[in-house]
């Protein structure tokens, strides 16, 4: 019986499930060649840690890796129930509170090597979480596409970490009780943009789709719906959709540097975020996003794969 321990969390009410220990061995290299090994290689390890019988739709896993770069505390990869992500906000945040949970990172600022960059994160003393996101931008402006079913969609395109269209016009209510017409609406905006061959930088698929109306409490300032690649929506805020809607916000001018923006999740959870622009002006309209949120650990346990399971690598 093989077994893969794991520890998993949840920020805003979106789980984490951290790969501790049984994982699969990626070697050395950068954390985006090892990215690509996992891919390549050991895929049946995501689809066994995350997708059924023993996980679900829902859930975003990470594998802990030593880090690359030796200023780095520590490495991570991030998957899901259909492939990888670049970065994963929330998954940062439940990733630095599980290893907090196991005494393997303290109080204060830590780099961590992600397949898209460092990212610089800090443990408060509240066990709260800042993450300090790789650059974010906003690509294109006011795209407007033809949807089945829909008719015109509007929104903008930008990149917070994982590609994203925005949308602040459809005249849908961000209510709990309407995920199933929230989803189904992102779903067909999903499919336009492939079917129309609209792309991030460098023909990158656009795999999030972000719904935004007033939030529920005025301490707020935006709610948010998120639709993530395998059809399951972000219960959090989505920390990389809200580094992507910062980028929008600051490129029209709306929000200042160092201002918080709190987002607000559709089921009510915040993200507290802020931003700077990129000192080095390598990229029009960049920002530097950074993200607080709280992580709960909530299992640690051990997956076990039984190989005269039928399943022992999930339901792929
Ligand atoms: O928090 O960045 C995020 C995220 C991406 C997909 C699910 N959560």
């Amino acid at each position: 019986m093989k077994k893969i321990s794991i520890i998993d969390s949840h920020t805003g009410g979106e789980p984490t499930r951290l790969i501790i220990d049984g994982g699969p061995d990626l070697g050395t290299g950068s954390l985006a060649e090892r990215l690509v090994r996992f891919r390549t290689e050991f895929d049946h390890y995501r689809s066994a840690t995350v997708c059924e019988p023993r996980g679900s739709d829902v859930i975003v896993g990470a594998l802990a890796c030593a880090p690359h770069d030796s200023s780095c505390t520590a490495g991570v990869i991030f998957f899901n129930n259909v492939g990888y992500l670049g970065m994963c906000g929330h998954g940062m945040i439940g990733f630095v509170a599980s290893l907090a949970y196991q005494h393997e990172i303290n109080i204060g600022q830590h780099r961590i090597d992600t397949p898209v960059g460092i990212v610089q994160v800090e443990l408060h003393a509240d066990h709260s979480v800042t993450v300090h996101n790789v650059a974010a931008r906003r690509y294109r402006h006011a795209v407007t596409l033809e949807v089945d079913g829909i008719g015109a969609v509007t929104g903008d395109i930008a990149w917070g970490g994982n590609w994203f269209f925005l949308i602040a016009t459809h005249g849908l209510r961000l209510d709990r009780s309407d995920i199933d017409i929230l989803t189904d609406y992102c779903w067909r905006v999903r499919q336009a943009i492939e079917a129309q061959g609209i792309t991030g930088e460098n023909d990158a698929v656009i795999d999030h789709i972000e719904l935004f109306a007033e939030p529920d409490s005025s301490q707020n300032h935006s709610k948010n719906f998120v639709l993530c690649p395998g059809k399951a929506y972000d219960r959090s805020p989505c920390g990389t959709g809200t580094s992507a809607k910062l980028a929008c916000l600051a490129a029209d001018g709306k929000l200042a540097e160092a201002e918080i923006w709190r987002q607000e999740s559709i089921i009510g959870s915040v993200f507290e975020a802020s931003y700077k622009r990129a000192p080095d002006n390598s990229q029009a309209n960049s920002i530097l996003p950074s993200i607080r949120g709280r992580a709960y650990v909530n299992a640690e346990a051990s997956l076990l794969l039984d190989e005269n399971d039928p399943f022992i690598w999930g339901i792929r």
